[in-house]
């Protein structure tokens, strides 16, 4: 999955394809690089965000969607449901939601009354604040436990239980030491029976964990590994910032390990 966002304050590509057209290009690139969907957004959820408003939102992304209708497989990163229905009438084919439903009401509605895929995102507290000493007893069992209740929601909100996918949310509330430990134990999240994603590329903790504790990004060559951790444990789902790159080793891990 390939992350354009149609921002200008996005923790990584933030500025870089805020402009329609440059997001345009980029979505292209990243399916001809091998990306099987694209992912766009548009609004940043980074440490300390604020969020945008649903008009605001909608004015980032339409034209994006409208380009690339019928030309290149497209997720919405949303947690509004005007922002989602508008892009599954443009043709989106998956909603992520990084707030697992709990953002809008009417999203369960919006996705269950089109055939479209959704993403649950683990999320502790929210953008704002969510970065300021979270807490876990058991990181990974919380973050299942919580999974596996918004999968419940969700399938009795009527949307079916072989269109949803789970993540874990990396960086969403969670330590370096979060953050890894999630990917270690990523089989007891496959155990839920539902594809997982993991979008750990770029991230701060990446950069943390190479002696930067005021990093803000991560390396390419880290986000790599990271992934390619995450793919042998289990991972269906990547979500990145550079898709070549990842493509080619995901594509040697593959080889090596099948
Ligand atoms: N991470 C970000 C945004 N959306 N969605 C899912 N399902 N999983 C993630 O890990 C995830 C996500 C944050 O990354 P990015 O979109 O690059 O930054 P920003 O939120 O600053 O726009």
């Amino acid at each position: 999955m390939g992350v354009v966002n149609v921002t200008p304050d996005s923790f990584f590509d933030g500025g870089v394809n805020a402009d329609p057209a440059t997001a345009v290009t980029a979505a292209r690139r990243m399916l001809a690089e091998g990306a099987a969907i694209v992912d766009v957004g548009g609004e940043s959820t980074r440490p300390g965000s604020e969020g945008v408003d649903p008009d605001e939102e909608l004015r980032r992304v339409v034209p994006v969607l409208e380009s690339l209708q019928g030309e290149v497989p497209v997720s919405i990163d949303t947690a509004k449901a005007a922002v989602a229905r508008r892009a599954l009438q443009l043709g989106a084919e998956l909603v992520n939601d990084v707030t697992a439903l709990r953002g809008d009401p009417e999203m369960a509605e919006a996705v269950g009354a089109s055939d479209a895929y959704l993403c649950l995102m683990h999320m502790q507290g929210e953008p704002r604040t969510m970065q300021a000493d979270p807490r876990y007893d058991d990181v990974v069992s919380e973050v299942a436990a919580f999974l596996e209740e918004r999968l419940t929601f969700a399938v009795g909100a009527g949307i079916p239980e072989e269109r949803i996918c789970l993540d874990p949310g990396i960086g969403f509330g969670k330590t370096v030491e979060h953050n890894f430990e999630l990917v270690r134990r990523l089989p007891e999240l496959t155990a839920l029976g539902r594809p997982v994603v993991v979008g750990f590329s770029r991230k701060s903790s990446l950069g943390k964990l190479l002696g930067d504790p005021e990093a803000t990004t991560g390396t390419l060559a880290a986000s790599v590994g990271a992934a390619v951790a995450a793919y042998e444990r289990g991972a269906t789902i990547l979500r990145v910032h550079d898709v070549r790159d990842h493509v080619e080793a995901l594509l040697a891990a593959q080889a090596a390990l099948a």
